[in-house]
């Protein structure tokens, strides 16, 4: 069978958005379930990286039995527009599927007659059942026998099969199909690190943050792939850098010290970054310190707030205290630290300043501000979807205020935009601390540091520019939006809806 798998553009490229600057990463779910079917003929098309008409060429050149395209929330209309192509191109007699976490936690939008079926979950038995299936001839309307679809059935309605189970050991997923993406790689970076290689060495998380719903796509379950898997892995990697995407890879201390015994044995000399929490990274700075020694040169966290109440109001179960420690600590090692805030829509000047003064207390190398955003499927999301302004699937970006504002729109995105201009005050300090520590990996990321620097030229005017965010909202947003009462200062109301979930 012929398969094409696709990554979409986002909407607008050039936009606002962290893949123009700070991280830009192969599509890894595509390359996991193209792994699965070594025996078809599969293409990966990642279309950020593409001319616009490619996808045309290729579905003309290539003729594929099926099309499979990933998308999380803001990709919603790009990944049924590409699968809306695949069927003018070719008609009925190519099957389309979406799959990720927008169709898993959102699968009314992908209710359409070009999508043929929707992967809910995890993807990987799912995919290959599916393909054989319908590669012996089997009927392409009767997929109740494969746990984990929605599906178009011989009547035109949506159904659902059982769900699939989440219980696989990470261990026996073959390694991810990179082949298929070798004329991307280059081009894919974490700041100044690329070319960069992403893995995947767990899914899920034990928390349970109210605006993630990392904790409901992987039903609570979190599991790890084995610490000498992970490094047999990194060994076959062509790249000097790699990714570690996981939600949360600081979390198990036993993997961890496996995993840098693992490296140590082998002698594997690879620079790695990861996502990790700071209650962590606070709590185990000998542990942390292992990890520096063991490659680690790069930590992405959500610190979200400066407030105790703030914290406590998104359930993160983390204290500001903790952040700070973890910056520091960070800073000491000379681990580069990039920090994600979240702004929220309530949020008066005096907000927007104490926010501000404390990233700058923090010293943090690559602070980036977000705006709280209800994403589909979380908690947040179930106990606000009546305040939205809109459900423009492109606006939960975390770059638009999707929720009324309690500032004048205009005033709030004014001083949102600032925070690029007026959160630096740490970064000289953590970036020189990576110099001191870490010289040899400056010195291999030079090429790196000089795209980033150009990268950060270019978009420096959109972010900076308040106009940018108002443009985008044209027609779609009511410029005049606000929230009905100004706020005072007050105790967050914590957003305690789940359960049903587990
Ligand atoms: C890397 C990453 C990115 C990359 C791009 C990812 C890519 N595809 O290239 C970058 C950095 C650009 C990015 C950006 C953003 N991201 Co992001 N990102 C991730 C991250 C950390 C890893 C993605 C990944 O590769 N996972 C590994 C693969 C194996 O898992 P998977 O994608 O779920 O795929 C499996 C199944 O879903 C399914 N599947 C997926 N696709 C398909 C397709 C078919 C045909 C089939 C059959 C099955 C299938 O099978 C796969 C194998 O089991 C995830 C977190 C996560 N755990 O996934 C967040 C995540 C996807 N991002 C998220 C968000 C919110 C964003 C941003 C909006 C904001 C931000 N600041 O992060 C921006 C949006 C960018 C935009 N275009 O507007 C959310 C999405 C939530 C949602 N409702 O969609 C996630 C889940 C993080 C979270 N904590 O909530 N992101
Ligand atoms: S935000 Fe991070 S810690 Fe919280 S549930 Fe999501 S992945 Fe876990």
């Amino acid at each position: 069978m012929k398969i094409l798998l696709v990554q979409p553009a986002p909407f607008e490229p050039g936009r606002i958005g962290l893949e123009n600057t700070i991280w830009f990463c192969e599509p890894v779910a595509l390359t996991s379930l193209a792994a699965m079917v070594p025996e078809h003929e599969v293409k990966i098309l990642d279309l950020r990286l593409e001319d616009d008409v490619e996808l045309v060429r290729v579905l003309n050149d290539f003729e594929p039995d099926l099309v499979g395209v990933t998308s999380m929330t803001t990709d919603c209309y790009q990944a049924k527009a590409t699968l809306q192509t695949a069927k003018d191109v070719l008609g009925d007699r190519v099957f389309t599927i979406v799959g990720g976490h927008h169709p898993t936690l959102a699968p009314e939008d992908f209710e359409d007659p070009v999508v043929d079926a929707l992967c809910l979950g995890e993807g990987e038995d799912t995919f290959r059942e599916l393909v054989t299936h319908l590669a012996t001839g089997g009927d392409p309307r009767a997929l109740g026998g494969i746990a984990g679809l929605r599906f178009r059935d011989a009547h035109g309605s949506y159904t659902t099969s059982d769900k699939r189970a989440q219980s696989r050991s990470l261990d026996s997923f073959p390694a991810p199909a990179r082949h298929l993406i070798k004329k991307y790689v280059k081009d894919y970076f974490f700041t100044v690190a690329g070319p960069l290689a992403s893995m995947v060495t767990s899914r899920g998380c034990s928390f349970d943050c109210n605006f993630c719903a990392i904790w409901e796509f992987y039903e609570r379950k979190t599991r790890f792939m084995s610490a000498k898997l992970i490094v047999d892995r990194m060994e076959a990697l062509e790249e000097r850098m790699v990714f570690f995407l996981d939600d949360n890879f600081l979390t198990n201390r036993r993997r961890l010290e496996e995993l840098c015994d693992e490296i140590e044995r082998r002698g594997v000399k690879k620079w790695w970054g990861t996502q990790g929490r700071t209650d962590f990274i606070a709590d185990h700075p000998d542990l942390m310190r292992r990890l520096r020694d063991a490659g680690l040169v790069m930590v992405l966290s959500g610190y979200e707030s400066n407030e105790e109440d703030g914290l406590a109001a998104l359930l993160k179960r983390n204290t500001v205290e903790k952040n700070k420690k973890a910056a520091a600590t960070l800073m000491d090692l000379g681990i580069f630290s990039t920090g994600i805030f979240m702004v929220r829509p309530d949020y008066t000047d005096e907000d927007f300043d104490a926010l501000y003064a404390h990233i700058n207390e923090l010293g943090i190398a690559l602070p980036m501000i977000s705006i709280l955003t209800p994403l589909p499927g979380t908690q947040l999301y179930k106990a606000r979807e009546h305040e939205l302004l809109t459900k423009d699937r492109r606006f939960f970006d975390l770059l638009h205020s999707v929720l009324p504002t309690a500032l004048p729109r205009e005033r709030f995105y004014a001083r949102f935009a600032e925070a690029n201009r007026v959160t630096w005050a740490g970064w000289e300090k953590a970036n020189l601390a990576v110099l001191k520590n870490r010289p040899r990996f400056v010195l291999e990321a030079l090429p790196g540091i000089a795209r980033f620097i150009a990268r950060a030229r270019h978009y420096r005017p959109i972010l900076e520019s308040a106009e940018t965010h108002l443009r985008d909202e044209v027609g779609i947003i009511d410029p005049n939006a606000r929230l009905a009462a100004a706020p005072r200062k007050r105790r967050l109301p914590l957003v305690e809806v789940r359960k049903e979930v587990a």
